[in-house]
């Protein structure tokens, strides 16, 4: 790699915040999760990860830090994130979060509800995430949706395939069915097929928000992409599938889209899903600084 990465920030650059649009928050808040423990630890090791990546785009063939991307110092409870998210928005700047576990989207969502009025949120997620409580916790990471939708207008979950009738009880109940798009939904046919993205671009155009917030649990994609996760579910979507959805999503919404996180990455000494996750943060930089300009 031809750069000197500065410690801590993400790709190795850090600006002076006043002056990036992206600025990226580790978010190191966890704690519930069902599955593996960690995922706490996961924003440094990607941080680190992320500085064997370029600044250039091959695909879209950008130099996509241009705006400029800095690193905020990390986050150890719900609080200083809300704080930290609410002065990013008030700058004018884009936070990009990366946990932690889901249960901090909810706190960010409150933040861009109090500034945007309307806010929809895209989330990516194997799970629902549709619990009232789990373990006698509300604030809990199965819960991360049903806790976001107090601030919620509209969104849209999609991928998931790991669903409890307690949850599909509750997306009943508040007569939400519309809004999941579930793993086999994108294959109409069969799995292993391209998925089809039409039945997103139709969801899409229902959403009207002023605002629209990406939600990405990286359990979104296939284990044997990134096998680093809280709560691993096979099968799921692939690398590039992942990537041509995040650039659908992106390209669709453009300037409407105020923020992001990225959550339940459970590091377990594994560079190569390190780097993974990474790249998932980068291209949606990327895609974010072409298309909501
Ligand atoms: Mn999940």
């Amino acid at each position: 790699m031809s750069k000197k990465p500065k410690q801590k920030s993400f790709l190795g650059i850090s600006e002076n915040p006043s002056k990036a649009r992206f600025i990226v928050v580790p978010a190191n808040i966890g704690g519930t999760s069902v599955g593996r423990k960690g995922a706490e630890k996961a924003p440094e090791k990607i941080i680190s990860a992320s500085w064997q990546l370029e600044d250039f785009d091959t695909e879209t063939k950008t130099i996509f830090v241009q705006e400029g991307i800095a690193t905020e110092s990390s986050c150890k409870n719900l609080n200083q994130l809300a704080k930290k998210v609410e002065k990013i928005i008030s700058d004018g700047r884009f936070p990009v979060v990366i946990g932690g576990e889901h249960l901090i989207t909810h706190q960010v969502l409150k933040v861009l509800k109090k500034f945007y009025g309307s806010v929809g949120a895209i989330f990516f997620d194997a799970h629902a995430d549709m619990f009232p409580e789990f373990d006698g916790k509300k604030i809990h990471h199965a819960c991360a949706l049903y806790l976001s939708l107090p601030y919620l207008d509209d969104f849209l979950c999609i991928g998931v395939r790991n669903l409890s009738p307690v949850e599909l009880e509750e997306i009943k109940a508040k007569n939400l069915e519309e809004k999941f798009l579930l793993f086999e939904d994108f294959f109409p046919n069969y799995l292993g097929q391209t998925p089809s993205l039409h039945v997103l671009t139709d969801k899409l155009e229902k959403i009207k928000t002023n605002a629209i917030y990406i939600s990405f649990d990286f359990d979104f994609v296939d284990p044997s992409a990134i096998p680093s996760l809280s709560t691993p579910e096979p099968p799921g979507f692939s690398f590039r599938e992942t990537l041509d959805i995040l650039k659908k999503i992106i390209s669709f919404f453009g300037s409407r889209i105020k923020g992001a996180d990225f959550v339940e990455f459970c590091p377990d000494e594994n560079f190569f899903a390190e780097v993974s996750a990474a790249k998932i943060i980068s291209k949606t930089i990327c895609y974010i600084s072409l298309f909501s300009k």
